[in-house]
C-alpha cells in the first residue's frame, strides 16, 4: 500500500499543457472557436472581442474563415505592432 500515490502528481502537470499538446498536433484550438471546428467564423471572431476591422486583414486567402496560420500571422503582426 506504500506505493499507489506515486504516479498522482505527474498526472496533474500534463493536464496543463494539453492546449500545447493540440498545437504541436497542427490542430488549431483557441477559445474564440465556439464551434470547436478549428476555423473562427465572423461570428465567433466579433462575438470574442476581437477587432471586427481586423477579421478582414486575418483572413488572407478570403474564405470567411481564420485558420491556424492566419490567424498566428494576424496575431504575431498585432503583438509586434504593440510593441509587446
Ligand atoms: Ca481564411
Amino acid at each position: 500500500m506504500r506505493f499507489t500515490k506515486f504516479c498522482l502528481a505527474a498526472a496533474v502537470v500534463l493536464a496543463g499543457s494539453a492546449t500545447a499538446a493540440l498545437a504541436a498536433e497542427g490542430r488549431f484550438i483557441h477559445p474564440a472557436d465556439t464551434s470547436k471546428d478549428d476555423r473562427i467564423s465572423k461570428a465567433e471572431w466579433v462575438a470574442y472581442k476581437l477587432p471586427a476591422d481586423d477579421f478582414a486583414k486575418a483572413d488572407k486567402n478570403k474564405d470567411g474563415l481564420i485558420d491556424g496560420p492566419e490567424f498566428v500571422a494576424w496575431d504575431t503582426a498585432r503583438k509586434a505592432h504593440a510593441g509587446h
